[in-house]
């Protein structure tokens, strides 16, 4: 069962730059900035309200998958990640209902248990399911 949306997540160029523009013009201060070498980015979550963030993902790894995004798309939401109370039972149910997954098995993210629906299933918007641990 979908609980909220946990974060939108945003590909930028330098995340440090972007982390003190919106310091600037909203006040909002990152919880966490941290490595995250083996999905090939640096990530920023930063609370808005209501259990709600705003992640900014910068690449470190040129062949990663917010490398090739921002070459093929520029800046801009990368995706929406929706939180649930058990991720694997949510890719059962939906994988019996269709829908396929980039992770068939969840893997660790930054906001938890986490699996990535291919965006072929959701009309090109990538989302990613998480579940708090
Ligand atoms: N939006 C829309 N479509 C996207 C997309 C995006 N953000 N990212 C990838 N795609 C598309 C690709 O264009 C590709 O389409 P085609 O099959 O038509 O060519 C397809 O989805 C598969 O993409 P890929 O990169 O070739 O496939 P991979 O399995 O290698 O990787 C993914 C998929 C989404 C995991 C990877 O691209 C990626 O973005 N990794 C970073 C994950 C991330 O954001 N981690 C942050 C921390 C996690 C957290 O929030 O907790």
């Amino acid at each position: 069962m979908i609980k909220k949306v946990d974060h939108i997540a945003i590909a930028v160029n330098n995340l440090n730059e972007v982390v003190e523009l919106y310091g600037k013009i909203f006040g909002l201060k990152p919880e966490h900035i941290k490595d995250v070498p083996d999905q090939g980015v640096k990530a920023a979550l930063i609370p808005v309200g209501n259990g709600t963030e705003i992640e900014f993902l910068e690449p470190i790894n040129p062949q990663g998958g917010v490398a090739k995004f921002l070459e093929k798309k520029g800046e801009g939401i990368h995706h929406i990640a929706l939180e649930v109370d058990d991720v694997e039972q949510e890719i059962k149910s939906l994988t019996a209902k269709g829908v396929e997954f980039i992770d068939k098995q969840p893997r660790m993210g930054l906001a938890g248990k986490i699996a990535f629906i291919h965006p072929k299933s959701t009309r090109g918007i990538l989302i990613e399911l998480c579940q708090k641990v």
